[in-house]
């Protein structure tokens, strides 16, 4: 029987991530919140029979009734949806300070310099204390307890101490770092140790697999064995199991919507509204320096200069949602993109022609859909990613075979996906070069990398990820 798309299953099903799936603004009410994290998992659980744990953004402290959204609902469907409330002070040590300022960077190659604080790992350890013992409380008996990403790391070790019933897996979004980098951690080992609270501990790749094993080995004095962490407590010895799992998209919702008549037609309305320019080059992402959006810019706004794309007849296209905007570094690139993206309009530019379009603002899916069918050339360069998910989703959408991808190799994405034009982000004459290539290649290439593309990313979809990750954790794989 193949039971690789199915992990239903006798244990209740928990799910614990930092943030809740929906945000709240004034204007829209409770409603979906952007990010990778969210629209992965989300698409998933939408059916199933799941609790999910995480904080709503609201704060138990408000400053004013201005500030206090109303509570979140309970629930859509069969997901049911339960708050963890923080302090403003919460908020900025463990969230904006510990996880953002210091985990986040260090975690991506230290691009930007991490800030350690002391005070800021109390407030991380503390609220990662405050979630396990929410989950402690009000998670079934037995149940599978599956813990997302950076901010929650200590949580599997204390939700253990407090639940050995639980059955844990922990999965991380980002990338895990090489020894030489993860060791400046000043919290290295209590964060080890709490991972090694799992019984399953997932990566997005093999190489973040094989770092996290290097790392318990020098620092927990632990030898693994393969993929496998033995752990001795006082209750007896334990089996860890460390593995990659890398993650997907729902392909098939994004090729259906792709294919509608409404998709196609607003496509070919943004075509027009662009100027009806030969080539479209796209960027998507969440305004964040990991992104190498400066890169992308960088490399187009040369081509227009060097002569080698024509501002008359070829349009750039970066959206950008908004991200983390109390965090410094976000102001700092925000600023960043948009000296560049004003910079080279004024200089490139003409009256009537804007070579690089530049949207500040979340969108709507369909809207996205829209974007890219439009494109012709999809631009995806960070300096460091765990997976990517817009690489993925823009290959979904290609349901003509045609169209072509740049992609960074320092992305999770790359492992999986050798078929696109791979750059290395640092080497701007080769960003050029590849951007060239994929804009210029023949029909018959596009068409036989787009169709290789497609193929993985259908057959990898996040259903895949899921079940595989669900099924090792409850042992039945
Ligand atoms: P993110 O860093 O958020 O995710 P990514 O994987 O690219 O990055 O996902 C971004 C998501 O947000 C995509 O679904 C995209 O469609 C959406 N999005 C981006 N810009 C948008 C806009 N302007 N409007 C609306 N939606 C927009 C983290 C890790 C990644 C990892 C994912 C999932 O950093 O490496 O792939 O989690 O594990």
């Amino acid at each position: 029987m193949d039971t690789t798309h199915d992990f239903e299953s006798e244990r209740p099903l928990v799910v614990v991530a930092n943030r809740l799936p929906i945000e709240y603004d004034e204007a829209e009410g409770w409603h979906p919140a952007p990010g990778g994290l969210v629209a992965a998992l989300e698409s998933v659980l939408r059916d199933r029979e799941a609790l999910w744990i995480g904080w709503s953004g609201r704060f138990e402290d408000p400053d004013s009734d201005a500030e206090q959204a109303p509570p979140p609902p309970t629930g859509t469907g069969s997901l049911k949806l339960d708050e963890v409330p923080l302090t403003h002070a919460e908020v900025e040590g463990y969230y904006e300070g510990c996880s953002n300022g210091a985990i986040w960077p260090l975690y991506h190659d230290a691009i930007v310099t991490p800030i350690y604080h002391r005070t800021q790992f109390q407030a991380y350890r503390r609220v990662n204390e405050k979630f396990a013992r929410h989950v402690a409380e009000v998670a079934p008996p037995e149940a599978v307890v599956w813990v997302h990403d950076y901010q929650l790391q200590l949580v599997p070790r204390m939700l253990r101490q407090m639940r050995p019933d639980l059955r844990i897996g922990f999965f991380l979004h980002i990338p895990f770092p090489p020894v030489e980098i993860f060791s400046q951690l000043p919290w290295r080992r209590q964060i080890l140790e709490g991972l090694l609270g799992s019984d399953l501990v997932g990566f997005q790749t093999k190489e973040a697999a094989l770092n996290f094993l290097r790392l318990v080995q020098k620092y927990v004095a632990l030898r693994p064995g393969g993929d496998r962490v033995v752990v001795d407590e006082l209750s007896g010895s334990r089996t860890v199991r460390v593995e990659a799992f890398p993650i997907g998209i729902r392909a098939q919702d994004f090729a259906e919507l792709a294919a509608d008549p409404a998709t196609i037609e607003r496509a070919a309305q943004i075509r027009a509204d662009l100027g009806d320019p030969e080539l479209i080059l796209l960027g998507v992402d969440r305004l964040d320096y990991t992104k190498g959006i400066d890169v992308r810019i960088r490399a187009v706004t040369e081509l227009f200069q060097d002569e080698d794309l024509d501002p008359d007849s070829t349009v750039f296209v970066q959206v950008a949602t908004p991200s983390r905007e109390n965090v410094e570094e976000y102001q700092r690139i925000r600023d960043d993109v948009e000296l560049l993206v004003s910079r080279a309009n004024g200089d490139i530019g003409k009256l009537g022609t804007t070579p690089i379009h530049y949207l500040h603002q979340p969108m709507r899916r369909d809207e996205l859909t829209a974007m890219y069918v439009a494109a012709d050339v999809m631009l995806v360069t960070p300096l460091r990613d765990g997976m990517n998910l817009v690489c993925k989703e823009y290959v979904a959408c290609r349901t003509e075979e045609d169209g072509a991808l740049v992609l960074s190799e320092f992305t999770g994405a790359a492992h999986q996906m050798s078929d696109a034009w791979l750059v290395n982000p640092y080497d701007i004459d080769g960003v050029k070069r590849s951007i060239l290539d994929a804009a210029q290649s023949a029909p018959q290439e596009s068409a036989r990398r787009m169709s290789a593309l497609r193929h993985g990313v259908f057959e990898h979809d996040v259903e895949r990820w899921a079940s595989d990750f669900l099924n090792r954790l409850q042992g039945s794989l």
